[in-house]
């Protein structure tokens, strides 16, 4: 007791003497936590907080969530405070009812007790987590069927194009849906929160990322597809992707950590970590930055090549892979916070969202050079976009906005010569189609004349619960909204089902939608007709728990969008 009473009063003393507002902030004792409560309010700081904020809470997407960070004007006023500033009951009405700036509300998620607790651990130091090295990766690889023991042909009768590996958020699973009978041909289980899945370039192997940094290989040639593999590349993971160049194909995998900030190289048919590769560094600012993020990771067909994006630095890494022991990258600075993208139709340019500078970079992979920063509205997400021929405009590619009420059209090169005509277009925003903020992602594909948006981040409920469709041929006619949840069938929940990521056939004929409930509530995918933009069919069964991620094989594999 003694001893706290001497340190408080050795803090408030250095308070004064420095004079500012600001270090007698410094002086407020941060709200003290049991052992336990601090274990809990980590484990939810993790699971609901450090995606946006960051785990050294520098802030990204989300704001710096440090105790004593503050932002100055130009004449080095503080403007902004750090958590301490904030204080308790400020910081729990943010994290309960969210802000007009983009923070979601969480009282819908966490108790009141929770949110308390969330309030007060933020207002003290972060935790540094540790590293996870080669060593700890290589601890924690295993092969559960080695590859002499895999199938030398496809043992099923599944018509694997067109079979749908779809996220089931809360459960740490993945379910393989058959496209063409709309039955789950297996569940799978993978990390904790899996975030997205990719193929390899034979479409053969499914690659599953978790939250938790775990990486599954799913075989489909087995008899009933299950993981042959695993490995753990990190604490915190969202993006993975395979080498796709001729002569490499299903050679290697490549994962980025969220943390610890880096990117591991792996055997592509037994995720055996090779290489890890560190992306702490200097921000295009000329900052440095100890948490610099591994958002999206694509491979290019045309060089063996990944572009790996880095979030907090807005640096784009072009990774060599012909020689890994040599490993050659090429470092093209764009903005920040690099977060989702894709590429345009000639598969040249890859186009990524700079969230919080409300900007698209775009990487020209043949030159390795940045090709242009586009201006556009608040907050693009593209998810990987989406590619037409627009009428007046020619080839664009389309991002939606979590920020904003459009989908812009960006004009992107063509070198066919019957395009040359809309050369003036390029890298401009060519048209902002009205639409509603809090978008995530925005599909089309060559074969339809569609294009679809959700908008589940919508704070209305019907908003959220449902899917916008233009016709690409004539954007100003008014948009079909179609409710996605009252089309499911399935009955009313006072929780909003976020009907989000749609997602198409490999015919290109249907579009899958995810209706996301919660945990406890009954979820589904609804598949719509393209063409008539009625229900096909409604997928949903007891094990289908908060569905979100939807990737048809040949799709993902092809990058068709
Ligand atoms: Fe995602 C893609 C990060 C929240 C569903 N998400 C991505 C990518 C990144 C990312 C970096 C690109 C991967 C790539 O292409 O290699 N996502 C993050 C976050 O940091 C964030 C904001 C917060 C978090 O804690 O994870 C976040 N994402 C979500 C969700 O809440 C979503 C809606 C539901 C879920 O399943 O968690 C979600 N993210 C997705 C999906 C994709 C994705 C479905 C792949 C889109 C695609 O078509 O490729």
């Amino acid at each position: 007791m003694k001893k706290t009473v001497v340190g408080m009063l050795a803090v408030t003393a250095l308070a004064a003497a420095m004079g500012s507002a600001f270090a007698q902030e410094a002086a407020k004792a941060a709200p003290t936590l049991t052992a336990e409560e601090k274990e809990q309010a980590k484990k939810i700081y993790f699971e609901r907080c450090a995606g946006c904020h960051g785990v050294l809470r520098k802030g990204a997407t989300g704001k710096n969530l440090e105790p004593h960070w503050s932002k100055k004007d130009k004449d080095g006023n503080v403007t902004e405070g750090g958590t301490l500033k904030l204080g308790q009951q400020r910081l729990e009405k943010i994290i309960g009812y969210g802000t007009d700036g983009g923070m979601v509300n969480f009282d819908d998620i966490l108790t009141k007790d929770d949110i308390a607790l969330m309030a007060k651990y933020i207002q003290n130091t972060p935790d540094v987590p540790p590293e996870f090295s080669l060593k700890d990766q290589l601890d924690s690889w295993k092969v559960i069927v080695p590859v002499d023991q895999r199938p030398k042909k496809q043992m099923n009768k599944l018509n694997l194009k067109n079979v749908f590996s779809v996220t089931l958020r809360d459960t740490g699973e993945v379910a393989l849906i058959d496209g063409d009978t709309k039955e789950i041909v297996s569940i799978v289980k993978t990390g904790y929160a899996v975030h997205i899945s990719r193929l390899s370039a034979s479409g053969r192997y499914v690659y599953v990322i978790g939250r938790d940094g775990r990486l599954s290989l799913i075989d489909l040639w087995m008899e009933k597809p299950a993981v042959v593999a695993e490995v753990k590349v990190g604490f915190d993971a969202r993006s993975v992707d395979t080498s796709k160049f001729k002569g490499f194909e299903d050679k290697y995998a490549i994962a980025g950590s969220y943390w610890p900030p880096q990117y591991t190289i792996m055997d592509g048919d037994t995720l055996k970590p090779l290489k890890v590769v560190s992306t702490r560094g200097m921000t295009v600012d000329g900052e440095y930055h100890p948490e610099p993020r591994v958002a999206s990771i694509v491979a290019s067909m045309t060089k063996p090549e990944w572009v790996v994006n880095i979030k907090e630095t807005g640096q784009i890494l072009l990774v060599d892979y012909s020689d890994i022991k040599n490993l050659k990258t090429t470092t093209v600075g764009s903005a920040k916070f690099l977060h989702d993208g894709g590429w345009d139709a000639s598969k040249r340019y890859f186009l990524v969202a700079a969230n919080a500078s409300n900007k698209i970079a775009a990487v020209d992979t043949k030159t390795g050079k940045l090709a242009a920063l586009v201006d556009v509205a608040k907050i693009p997400h593209p998810g990987r976009g989406a590619n037409f021929v627009h009428p007046k405009f020619g080839p664009v590619w389309a991002t939606g906005h979590l920020g904003a009420d459009v989908v812009t059209l960006i004009s992107t090169p063509s070198e066919d010569p019957k395009n040359a005509k809309f050369k003036e277009y390029n890298w401009k925003v060519v048209q902002e189609v009205k639409h509603v903020p809090g978008n995530l992602f925005v599909k089309t594909h060559p074969k339809s004349r569609h294009l679809w948006a959700d908008a589940p981040q919508n704070p209305d409920k019907d908003l959220a619960e449902s899917v916008a469709v233009w016709d690409m041929a004539d954007l100003s006619k008014p948009k079909a909204v179609l409710n996605v949840a009252k089309d499911s069938g399935l009955p009313p929940t006072k929780a909003t089902k976020r009907a989000v990521h749609p997602e198409y056939s490999a015919d290109g004929k249907e579009v899958w939608i995810s209706l996301w409930g919660g945990k406890v509530d009954q979820s589904a995918i609804v598949v719509y007709d393209d063409e008539t933009l009625k229900v096909k069919k409604v997928i949903t069964d007891p094990k289908m728990i908060t569905p979100t991620g939807k990737f048809n094989v040949y799709n993902t594999q092809h990058d068709i969008y």
